[in-house]
């Protein structure tokens, strides 16, 4: 089959943010831009003749369109293979999963993660190496560069094929394999966890569980796992089926947009335990009754347990959190006698620990966790995690929390979201903060006495390449922190994230609401980076 070239004029603005490049569907739809990102890609890519692709994504409107369009462009590129989760579908971590089980050369994962999804919503699409995860800087500042000079694409001019069929199919010289999206991923959930003590768990009769799959991917994920392998009652898997506009909910597990899962962890028919996932399967959200586990508290628990999972019965190699995750995982790593190694904000730079044996679990304080097994967060990991924990402890989920509070103290802890603020605003506020740094040290707001402040900079202990400019963070005597960052992930304007944690030892407070706990802090926050005169705004839109 002959290989066609469209010519072709570069966009400038395909940059890839903290995971891939995120764009409104109509931007994506415009003649040949969703082509230039894709041969850009594969431009940056050296060795993959013969050799295979992954690609699946998370069901999102103009899923299956960008597939076709990928899988023809593949073909004219000269992969010899590609993996398709049947229907387009793949979890990230079922697309790393399945990347790294069949030693395929990398993988495109389509989607937008926990961004709204539809014709007037989000898209993305975002590039895996070999070792199933993100692609480090290095790779996507080349393909953000090739991007900026593309005058040529290659594809094939052929009809599309039936995505919805399992088994071989062919385009061109390429081999085109349909999967179940689903089973690779469950067998590997299945050589990690107990499942013997997970279904004895949920047969007890007096444990129920609810999982919200917020109709994004997880749905299928999750009854297979939960229903079929593991024997939950029917009904355990909330909004289970993938919508390509999510039921026009924003797919986020968080207290906000998981709404109503929260309100059923209270009262009579309250489950014991609930759990979220986002658009692409990698956050989680962890509820007991009546009681929300912090992501970053989470990682901790994880952490400090993780000996009772048999994936990791050995012990742990090291942890890793991102910066403005909470120190609560430090004190566990201390405790265990292992390092804990603080990243820049984005899974891709946990790679190079991972694969170096480094680090065994990691973690960001936005509802995503993960260990060696895969490549990239993991949300129903996660929540099999918490139900094996569950299952061995057989105590309830805020008694887990508590007891670990009261081993290590707490780390109280808030993240503060102003969305779709002004860009030069939210510019000007970091500038400011930035500027005047190293004046704040040493300087004292009632307790609280700064003792260094920056602009937080990572050197990647494997491979030495440097990241910059990664968020201001505010460290108090005290080792309370502020810290500010623009989020790389949004499609509208800015996004101000403001981390707000301070530790705490004192049995009495333990179960204060952090927003209390933390009022003089949040305080400050707003003051020293004059949020309002910056944003407008009087207060955030999303406090997590
Ligand atoms: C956000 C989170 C970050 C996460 C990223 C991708 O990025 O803060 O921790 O890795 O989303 O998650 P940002 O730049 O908006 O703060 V997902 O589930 O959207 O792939
Ligand atoms: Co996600």
């Amino acid at each position: 089959m002959e290989i066609t070239n469209i010519q072709t004029t570069p966009f400038d603005d395909q940059r890839p943010g903290t995971s891939g490049l995120r764009k409104k569907v109509k931007v994506f739809q415009q003649p040949h831009y969703l082509e230039n990102f894709v041969q850009s890609i594969f431009s940056a890519l050296e060795g993959f003749q013969g050799k295979t692709l992954v690609v699946g994504g998370d069901g999102r409107y103009y899923n299956r369109e960008a597939l076709q369009v990928i899988l023809k462009m593949a073909a004219a590129n000269g992969f010899g293979k590609v993996l398709v989760g049947c229907g387009a579908l793949l979890s990230t971590p079922a697309a790393s999963c399945v990347i790294r089980k069949y030693h395929a050369f990398g993988g495109i994962i389509l989607s937008a993660s926990h961004n709204p999804g539809g014709p007037n919503a989000d898209f993305g699409i975002k590039y895996n190496t070999g070792n199933g995860g993100p692609a480090p800087e290095k790779i996507t500042d080349a393909i953000y560069n090739l991007s900026l000079e593309i005058s040529e694409y290659h594809t094939l001019e052929t009809a599309d094929i039936n995505l919805d069929l399992i088994g071989e199919q062919m385009i061109g010289d390429m081999h085109v394999e349909i999967i179940n999206p689903v089973s690779d991923y469950a067998d590997l959930m299945e050589s990690i966890f107990d499942f013997n003590a997970m279904r004895t768990l949920l047969s007890s009769g007096d444990f129920t569980m609810r999982f919200d799959a917020m109709n994004a991917i997880t749905g299928p994920y999750a009854y297979e796992i939960l229903v079929q392998r593991l024997g939950a009652a029917e009904g355990t898997v909330l909004r289970g089926e993938p919508l390509a506009d999510f039921g026009g909910a924003h797919p986020d597990p968080n207290l906000k947009h998981a709404e109503e899962l929260v309100a059923s962890m209270n009262g009579g028919n309250a489950a014991n335990f609930g759990a979220a996932s986002d658009g692409d399967g990698d956050r989680n959200m962890i509820l007991g009754y009546d009681f929300y586990v912090s992501p970053s508290d989470s990682l901790a628990v994880l952490a400090d347990n993780a000996t009772l999972v048999p994936g990791y019965a050995q012990g742990l190699t090291g942890v890793a959190r991102s910066m403005p995750t909470s120190q609560a995982v430090d004190r566990v790593a201390d405790e265990l006698g292992i390092e804990c190694y603080e990243t820049p904000t984005g899974w891709k730079f946990f790679g190079n620990l991972l694969d170096a044996g480094k680090i065994t679990l990691c973690g960001e304080e936005s509802f995503g966790t993960g260990s060696d097994h895969v490549r990239e967060k993991d949300g129903l990991w996660a929540v099999l995690f918490w139900l094996n924990i569950l299952a061995v402890r057989k105590q309830s989920v805020a008694d887990i929390v508590y007891e670990h509070w009261r081993k290590y103290g707490r780390d109280v802890y808030t993240r503060h979201d102003y969305e779709a603020v002004s860009v030069e605003g939210a510019n000007a506020l970091m500038e400011q903060l930035r500027a005047h740094s190293s004046e704040l040290i040493e300087q004292k707001f009632d307790e609280y006495e700064v003792e260094h402040c920056d602009d937080f900079r990572y050197t990647d202990p494997i491979d030495h390449s440097v990241s910059s400019h990664q968020g201001i963070r505010i460290l108090f005597t005290s080792s309370a922190r502020i810290i500010y960052r623009l989020s790389g992930t949004g499609t509208d304007g800015a996004t101000l994230r403001v981390y707000i944690e301070q530790p705490e030892n004192n049995s009495e407070k333990l179960d204060w609401d952090p927003q209390d706990s933390l009022a003089k802090l949040i305080a400050l926050s707003s003051a020293i980076a004059d949020i309002e005169k910056h944003t407008g705004r009087k207060k955030p839109d999303v406090i997590t």
